[in-house]
C-alpha cells in the first residue's frame, strides 16, 4: 500500500516537474519601505519578458518571483529593479533614481558596505541643508 502511495506521488511529481520544467521560482531581498514600494518593484519585475508571479514582501522584504527560464535569468530581473530604484543583491540602483524615490520609499542605505564612502556623501547634502534654513 505504501509503496503504491509513494509511486503514484512520484508520478505525480514526474508529471508537474515536466509541465513546469521551464518554470523556475527564486526568492532574494530587495530593499524598500511601503506599499509603494511593493507595487514599483513588482510592477519591474512583471515588466520583464517571461516573468509570471512576482510578489515583494514589505515585512521580509523577500521577492518571490516565478518565470520562464528560457526567457529571462535572476539577472535581468533584478537589473530591472534596480532601474526603478531598488537594491538587489545583483544590481545596485544609481544614486539618481534613489534620490528621485518619494519621501517613504528611500529605504535605509547606510548598512551597505562601503560605510566611509555613504558618511562622506551624507555629510555635503544635510550641510547644505542647513546653510538653506
Ligand atoms: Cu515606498
Amino acid at each position: 500500500m505504501k509503496t503504491k502511495i509513494l509511486s503514484l506521488v512520484s508520478i505525480f511529481l514526474l508529471g508537474t516537474s515536466m509541465v513546469f520544467a521551464q518554470v523556475k521560482t527564486e526568492k532574494f531581498e530587495v530593499k524598500g519601505n511601503c506599499g509603494m514600494c511593493e507595487t514599483r518593484i513588482e510592477k519591474a519585475a512583471k515588466s520583464v519578458d517571461g516573468v509570471t508571479i512576482a510578489d515583494w514582501n514589505q515585512e521580509t522584504k523577500i521577492l518571490e518571483v516565478s518565470f520562464n527560464e528560457s526567457k529571462t535569468s535572476v539577472h535581468k530581473i533584478q537589473m530591472a529593479i534596480a532601474k526603478v530604484g531598488h537594491d538587489t543583491p545583483m544590481h545596485k540602483a544609481t544614486d539618481e533614481v534613489y534620490n528621485a524615490l518619494p519621501g517613504c520609499c528611500k529605504y535605509d542605505r547606510t548598512q551597505e558596505s562601503e560605510a566611509g564612502s555613504l558618511n562622506l556623501k551624507s555629510a555635503t547634502p544635510s550641510s547644505r541643508r542647513t546653510q538653506n534654513y
